[in-house]
């Protein structure tokens, strides 16, 4: 399991497996810091993530995901607090989102706001399986 903490930009640089956090809308189009991860981060600010160099260094991301990209296959939930409470944002595998506005400008509800996340396992459910 991984997080990294990194200068980058564009929808494109998210990497496959990861759930990326931009620091800025838009994926970061004129630049910005990420938080790739594949783990569990219960405190955006003190997680341990690797830096550019492959120190480690504080994740230092709470309150600043303006946007968001989740490559893995699993469920992502966005705490607005630390340790995984508040209503989560959700999204599925594959799925983006944008804290802009229909203005373009950083929206009040969404931007600047989440604290933890989780993944969890895509339709697991933990009962498992369907009832056929
Ligand atoms: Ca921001």
């Amino acid at each position: 399991m991984t997080a990294r903490k990194l200068q980058k930009s564009g929808f494109d640089a998210a990497p496959v497996g990861f759930v990326t956090l931009y620091s800025e809308p838009y994926f970061n189009r004129n630049g910005g810091w990420v938080l790739e991860t594949n783990e569990d981060i219960s405190h955006l600010n003190d997680h341990s993530v690797q830096s550019q160099d492959g120190s480690l260094v504080s994740a230092g991301f709470n309150d600043i995901t303006s946007s968001v990209r989740n490559r893995t296959d699993r469920v992502l939930r966005l705490y607005p607090n630390f340790n995984f409470k508040g209503v989560p944002l959700t999204l599925l595998p594959g799925e983006s989102a944008d804290f802009t506005d229909e203005d373009g400008k950083e929206s009040g509800w969404y931007d600047n706001r989440y604290s933890s996340l989780r993944l969890e396992t895509y339709g697991g459910g933990g009962e498992g399986g369907g009832r056929g």
